[in-house]
């Protein structure tokens, strides 16, 4: 769905609807108070607020100022998982699938100015083999030993199984709920749809401008960080040339932002951008025509009491960590992130992987490749709200799918979605889907993308603990893709790691096997030019759901939770001051 970020100006206005709701789990009688947005899942010591597989609802009041009368009025919900239903008194208004992406609900018909309604929003967080990112539907437990054909084990998880079982198959918290911002929206009855903005860097602008209705015509004026006007034109599209352009660029250089202010009729638009251009040549990703070498933690969107709800303070705090780090990016793993960081990051210079939410697509036939049609949606839907972040410098369609198991039919699923990326994004950004650790000389996937991003775990999930035999395979497997002439990005590689453990042996888990790990790893990918990034697991501890091998959540984080820093950030803080 296009749907442009929330703005007040003098054409548009907007009421947060952020506060305390009523909320229930289906079924229940009585109302509870739980708080948007964020997921609902922390806030309440009830255990159901984990485990609970099925249905939740929301409820407040609204009203629609009399003062709005002649306006179009809709709500706008930035993320809501994973699917949501939303009614106006007892009547169904909208209905999305997917919890990490926007949509609209248009109130005309429904509410009136002056008029007050009840506004219901029922959120269904079950994960299954059709929703991106993917449930297990009980079939193996996730990351534990679920010793398949223990007849007395088998009637365990079949008891789980009546009783709706919801496990991920992917590795973190299935935090769910109201988790992003929702607005009403108002703005004239015909109104900016969508601008769509590609510049480049010798200055043109080539932009386009859908709209609500035909009557007035669109105007553009593009304003520099002064405000003052650096090109204009009319017409919903054409190209506009700014004089001396002055570049985006990724940190430590200037990430500078011009704004294009779009009229049409009544309705007003500011849709920020930045001139910058990307490009992969041989082994090399180029911004603005300079290599540029990735090098930064994966994130989640993930902190206590939020669990994954938008908090801008936690973002700023974060990013600026960012830059304490002397990090210059990093992949929204495993789905797209809230739209303020987008906002942040274009401000400051950080670098983003764009993912989708398609996660969990591990085990052949039933764990996705029913999905190529959604999938697309979403890439599609994706692309519409993000087009514009000079931020993003390219997409990712998913995280470690299996492509080696039948290595042919992976490829049917992921090339299509490759060149349909590329077809959708009026910018063309370079294309990935991140590989996991398998047999690369069997996937065709993962080396047909424009760069190659691979997870890897030598050293803990195999070769445990044994960081010699650790660097002698990550180099056999270094070997293999120099001949592959693509540019490489470890995108994931990490140690699990108990802040203020310590050991005068570096063991795992202790602070000193996480620096002596990303030690090990660093000099094998020191030695390769056509490593173009290295992207350690993860920024910080994050939440997952219980297992065997999760203590209190997944310990990679280079921080705490808390954004305490282990060993290993001051050690990459040091590394990347050099890069
Ligand atoms: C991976 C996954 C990531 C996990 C990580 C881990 O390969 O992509 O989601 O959290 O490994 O720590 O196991």
């Amino acid at each position: 769905m296009k749907t442009l970020y929330p703005q007040n100006n003098a054409a548009r206005m907007m009421l947060d609807l952020g506060g305390v709701w009523d909320f229930r789990f289906r079924g229940d009688t009585d109302w509870q108070p739980a708080a948007v947005p964020a997921s609902y899942n922390d806030q309440s010591p009830d255990p159901r607020f984990r485990s609970f597989a099925g249905i939740v609802e929301y409820r407040r009041k609204i009203t629609l100022p009399a003062c709005w009368k002649g306006l179009r009025a809709c709500l706008r919900f930035d993320g809501v998982a994973h699917n949501a239903r939303v009614l106006l008194n007892g009547r169904e208004i909208a209905f999305h699938r997917g919890g990490f992406l926007p949509f609209e609900a248009e109130l005309e018909g429904f509410l009136a100015p002056g008029e007050t309604a009840e506004l219901t929003v029922e959120a269904d967080n079950r994960i299954s083999h059709d929703t991106l990112p993917i449930g297990t539907e009980g079939e193996t437990a996730f990351f534990g030993s679920d010793n398949p054909g223990i007849p007395s084990v088998e009637a365990g998880k079949k008891l789980q199984q009546e009783r709706g079982i919801n496990r991920p198959a992917f590795d973190f918290f299935n935090y769910t709920g109201i988790h992003r911002p929702v607005r009403i929206i108002a703005t004239p009855r015909q109104f900016i749809r969508d601008i769509t903005l590609v510049p480049s860097t010798d200055g043109k602008v080539r932009y386009g401008v859908e709209t609500e209705g035909t009557e007035g015509r669109v105007r553009i004026e593009i304003l520099d960080a002064e405000g003052k006007t650096a090109a204009q034109g009319e017409g919903r599209e054409g190209i506009l040339t700014i004089p001396e352009p002055r570049l985006w660029e990724p940190r430590p250089g200037t990430p500078y932002l011009y704004c294009a202010r779009v009229t049409f009729g009544g309705d007003l638009y500011e849709q920020p951008f930045g001139i910058r251009e990307v490009k992969v040549e041989g082994t090399r990703f180029l911004i603005n025509g300079k290599a540029f070498r990735f090098h930064g933690p994966c994130k989640h969107e993930d902190s206590p009491f939020h669990g994954r709800g938008t908090d801008c303070c936690l973002n700023v705090t974060d990013i600026n960590l960012y830059h304490w780090l002397n990090a210059n990016c990093f992949r929204t793993s495993h789905y797209p992130y809230a739209e303020e960081m987008y906002r942040l990051c274009d401000r400051e210079g950080i670098v983003i992987v764009d993912e989708t939410p398609a996660v969990g697509m591990w085990a052949s036939e039933q764990y996705g490749w029913n999905l190529a049609d959604y999938h697309k949606q979403v890439l599609a839907d994706m692309i519409a709200r993000d087009k514009n972040h000079p931020c993003v410098v390219m997409w990712s369609l998913g995280n470690e799918p299996d492509t080696d198991t039948m290595p042919d039919r992976a490829y049917e699923y992921w090339y299509p979605l490759y060149e349909a990326a590329h077809r959708m994004d009026p910018q063309d950004r370079p294309v990935t889907v991140v590989g996991c650790q398998n047999r690369y000389d069997r996937d065709r996937v993962i080396r047909s993308m424009d760069v190659v991003m691979i997870n890897r775990y030598y050293g803990w999930y195999n070769l445990s603990g044994d960081l010699d035999a650790a660097k002698y395979a990550f180099r056999r497997e270094l070997d293999w893709w120099e001949k592959q002439n693509k540019p490489v990005i470890l995108s994931e590689y990490g140690a699990d790691t108990v802040a203020g453990l310590h050991g005068a042996v570096a063991e795992m888990f202790t602070e000193e096997y996480q620096v002596a790990f990303y030690e090990a790893m660093s000099e094998c990918l020191d030695e390769r030019d056509f490593v173009i990034g290295e992207m350690p697991w993860n920024f910080a501890d994050f939440a997952t759901c219980q297992g065997p091998m999760r203590a209190g959540g997944n310990r990679k984080g280079l921080f705490t939770r808390d954004r305490r820093p282990k060993m290993a950030a001051h050690w990459f803080r040091e590394r990347w001051k050099h890069l």
